[in-house]
């Protein structure tokens, strides 16, 4: 069993992934809106993993033998002012969860909890894999800015695909 510190942080993670899926999403509509399919799909695989994310805590606080309590979702912003907004908004975001991820494993260690700290893991990892993605894309918009290189990049950015991790 997990312990009720953890359990409750696990549940509020699932919580903060499960925006992080709604944010990518508006982004998503956003990008189509303004004409940027390539960008669209991007933000869309994006809004899929994060669905993936909220399900590894799902399923692992099930196969602890804990209860998955699920909280509203707040309504992300379905605005921006520009693609390189977008994305800075992502980055600022992604630091976000790569603090919750962090008190996360913070407590694990606090709690002895060596399951839950073996899980976060792969969350560890993925968060410098989100924010270097985001980083390299945040780079290419800043190097063609006013150019007619937004259209080589949503073209680009059209190519990525989702990949399930989450069974
Ligand atoms: Fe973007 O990694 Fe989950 O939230």
């Amino acid at each position: 069993m997990i312990g009720e510190r953890m359990l409750e942080a696990l549940n509020k993670q699932i919580n903060e992934e499960l925006y992080s899926s709604y944010l990518y999403l508006s982004m998503s509509a956003w990008f189509d809106n303004i004409g940027l399919k390539g960008f669209a799909n991007w933000m869309k695989v994006q809004s899929k993993e994060e669905l993936g994310h909220a399900m590894k805590f799902y399923n692992y606080i099930i196969s602890r033998g804990g209860k998955v309590r699920l909280h509203e979702i707040k309504a992300p912003p379905h605005e921006w002012q520009s693609p390189l907004h977008a994305f800075e908004e992502t980055l600022k975001h992604e630091k976000h969860i790569t603090e919750c991820i962090n008190k996360l494993v913070e407590l694990a260690e606090e709690e002895k909890d060596r399951a839950t700290f073996n899980m976060l893991q792969w969350f560890v990892d993925e968060q410098v894999e989100e924010e270097a993605n985001d980083e390299e894309i945040i780079a290419k918009l800043k190097m063609i800015e006013g150019s007619n290189g937004i259209f080589m990049l949503d073209n680009q950015l059209a190519q990525r695909k989702y990949v399930e991790e989450v069974k």
